[in-house]
């Protein structure tokens, strides 16, 4: 038996069927500074609200994977320390120990499907490391979305990564990647790039539909939706190039590796653009959980 705990509105929207977006938790513990990430996570909650949809943040706390937090739930996580960054490789022997963990992309969309949830709103996913030919890190995300049929809203993979190697990644594992009303994908913190996209879908309603045709013709895994930070929010590509290298070349210096480089590389491109990359992630995770709850209203539909 796996030890789950539906939160108060999580249950209430199960049980009438009102349309339910997953939100995960690494974003809260290893992707934002307190108390920032506390008060992005209660806006982003409110954001699926106010779009007809029910937020359902999961985590797992001392052994019980939770659906949906209580507020103060989400106050202790966004301010525990040495909290689990858990991925499909430790989510099982973190609940079968009785551990606490925040869920990344990976198990986020695990704890999603075991509840029935279907759209996932994030930042942005993981993926290919630059450097990766050497180091092998790639994000266990992606494996995930090729695995468990989920739809993932994000701005794209996080732009410190090797987006082509990326979106490569993605094509051989048979994940569609939908670029939502743009011919070119969004890089996170910047709303284009110069990648064009394999997909490009302008509705919630398409978007929906391909979530269920996939699910009709059996194939496995979920849909990748990059919806592109909105213009007034972005930070050029252009500006943000030199501080990726810089942050990149001192991960390399301090010899971070695997969980910690996501993480480490998040707080000093924070440091180096003087919060302004903060501002940015915190729209596009906004503008992500609209979206994501617009697509489950419409698959609710179907
Ligand atoms: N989106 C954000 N900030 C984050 C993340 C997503 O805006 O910190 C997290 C997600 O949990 C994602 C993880 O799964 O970063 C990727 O980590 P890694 O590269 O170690 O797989």
């Amino acid at each position: 038996m796996i030890p789950i705990s539906y939160s108060a509105e999580v249950s209430a929207a199960c049980a009438n069927g009102t349309p339910i977006v997953a939100l995960e938790s690494t974003i809260i513990t290893h992707g934002m500074p307190y108390p920032q990430n506390v008060e992005t996570a209660r806006l982003v909650e409110q954001d699926v609200r106010d779009n007809n949809a029910v937020p359902a943040t999961i985590a797992v706390i001392n052994g019980t994977l939770h659906v949906g937090l209580e507020d103060d739930q989400l106050t202790a996580l966004g301010q525990a320390e040495n909290v689990a960054k858990l991925s499909r490789a430790d989510i099982a022997a973190c609940i079968a120990t009785g551990g606490t963990g925040a869920t990344t992309v990976a198990a986020t969309m695990i704890g999603a499907a075991l509840a029935g949830i279907s759209v996932f709103a994030t930042g942005g996913i993981g993926g290919v490391h630059k450097g990766a030919e050497e180091s092998f890190d790639i994000s266990a995300d992606l494996q995930e979305l090729s695995l468990t049929a989920v739809t993932v809203v994000a701005a794209g993979a996080k732009a410190i990564l090797d987006l082509n190697k990326t979106y490569e990644v993605l094509e051989t594992l048979g994940v569609p990647v939908i670029t939502y009303g743009q011919d070119v994908l969004p890089a996170f913190w910047s709303a284009t790039s110069d990648l064009a996209t394999p997909l490009r879908m302008d509705t919630a309603a398409d978007i929906a539909k391909a979530h269920v045709m996939r699910g009709g013709m059996g194939l496995t895994g979920g849909q990748l939706v990059c919806n592109p930070i909105p213009q007034d929010m972005q930070i050029p590509a252009e500006e943000l190039a030199p501080v990726i290298a810089q942050a990149l070349s001192e991960a390399e210096a301090q010899n971070i590796s695997a969980k910690a480089v996501t993480p480490f590389l998040l707080g000093r491109i924070f440091e180096l653009t003087e919060g302004k990359s903060l501002v940015a992630n915190i729209a596009l995770v906004r503008n992500n959980a609209r979206l994501a709850a617009e697509i489950a209203v419409e698959i609710a539909k179907r």
